[in-house]
């Protein structure tokens, strides 16, 4: 597959120079949904599934970007000394647009063009983070390209910002955080509000992690994603009114029994239970899962879907058969949906000898209910954005 990207890149850009690859991975959140923005806690892994970046330098002033995934859109061009905007056209290449943004309005001059031809193996709009994944692999590239002494976690933070403000999607960090800051065979710990963060292993001993898609195009997801902030930072703020909190993250379950009255609207008030509650669910999960308890990590998988589905309310008819199917299962130990919800995907800690039946099994229920078909990864836990060798 990396000799056919090399061989495209030559035949694309008919250039000589010298071409580096840069890979980032797509992330699946394990537990701790709709907790970044709420200032809590979330533990995603990177996987060893997302996209590639062949990048060589130009003699002149054009940048010229290429998806071998968006074949149609064509190549891309710009030059260094353009005003960066968001353009309709561009299509995918905006992802890519925003970040190189991010290091030109930071002073770094593009002292010479580049070309870049990216490929990825990600499944899109399914909720394992192929936007950030773009992100972050142009971040790593420009930084080797430029000479920029950017930490990871800049590039993790600009990333996000050009996401949030070229594309438009107030998203919170875990996307970015996982992808860039990854590591394999370990899911992080992070303190949305504080980046503080911890890796943790994840040692499943007999089972593995399976995604599930769901294939159902996640229509709803960023109207309602937009509305459930906006409902979460209500009940703040009618919290904040006896409290000084800085966000929900910063409340445990108890102290959100004590004060749920507050919040004056029923539906806002399940809303920032399920951040509370979640938030607390994380970290539990994460000290059961160094304690060897996988049962019990499972579990809380389980309860957080739950939470998803009734609470939150950003789960819907294909995520909740997909998650009911797998708990009928015998050898699952957890499953929820991951991601903001409402179509994408599925995680679910499966032994290791019945995962083609799972497949088989939930594949065929799904498909009965629904009259879709899903698709089965085994995850492999990767490491976060970095430059690879291709020989
Ligand atoms: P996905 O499912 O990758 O769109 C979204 C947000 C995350 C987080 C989760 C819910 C974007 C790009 N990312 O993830 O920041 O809030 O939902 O936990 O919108
Ligand atoms: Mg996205």
């Amino acid at each position: 597959m990396t000799e056919q990207l090399l061989q495209q890149f030559k035949q694309i850009f008919n250039t000589d120079q010298p071409i580096r690859t840069f890979f980032a991975p797509g992330r699946v959140n394990l537990i701790g949904e709709h907790t970044d923005y709420n200032g809590g806690h979330v533990f995603p892994c990177a996987l060893t599934f997302g996209t590639y970046a062949l990048v060589a330098p130009r003699n002149d002033q054009s940048i010229r970007l290429y998806s071998v995934n968006f074949p149609n859109v064509g190549i891309i061009e710009l030059s260094t000394q353009d005003q960066l905007e968001f353009q309709k056209e561009h299509d995918w290449a905006n992802y890519p647009i925003g970040v190189i943004k991010e290091f030109t309005d930071r002073g770094d001059q593009l002292k010479t063009g580049f070309d870049v031809l990216y490929y990825g193996n990600i499944p899109n709009g399914a909720g394992l983070s192929s936007s950030a994944s773009i992100e972050l692999v142009t971040a790593v590239a420009l930084q080797s390209i430029l000479e920029t002494t950017f930490s990871s976690v800049d590039l993790v933070k600009m990333s996000q910002h050009a996401e949030n403000e070229f594309i438009g999607v107030s998203c919170g960090i875990m996307d970015q955080f996982a992808i860039g800051m990854g590591k394999e065979d370990h899911a992080i710990l992070l303190n949305c509000q504080t980046l503080d963060y911890q890796y943790s292993p994840i040692v499943l001993e007999d089972a593995s992690l399976v995604i599930a898609n769901t294939n159902k195009r996640r229509t709803l997801a960023d109207s309602k994603y937009n509305e459930r902030r906006s409902e979460c930072e209500r009940a703040l703020s009618q919290l904040q009114k006896e409290l000084s909190i800085q966000s929900l993250g910063d409340l445990t379950p108890e102290q959100f029994e004590q004060h749920r009255h507050l919040i004056e609207n029923d539906v806002d008030q399940k809303r920032a239970k399920h951040a509370v509650y979640e938030n607390a669910r994380t970290i539990l999960a994460v000290e059961k899962l160094q304690q060897g308890d996988i049962e019990s990590f499972g579990q809380l998988m389980c309860d957080s879907h739950t939470s998803l589905r009734d609470d939150y309310e950003v789960t819907g008819f294909e995520l909740d058969t997909l998650v009911e199917a797998a708990l009928s299962q015998a050898g699952v130990i957890g499953s929820r949906m991951t991601g903001a919800g409402f179509g994408g995907c599925t995680v679910s800690i499966v032994k290791n000898d019945k995962i083609e039946e799972f497949i088989q099994e939930v594949g065929k229920r799904y498909n009965e209910k629904t009259g879709l078909t899903a698709d089965f990864y085994v995850a492999n836990v990767g490491d976060g954005a970095k430059e690879i060798n291709m020989n």
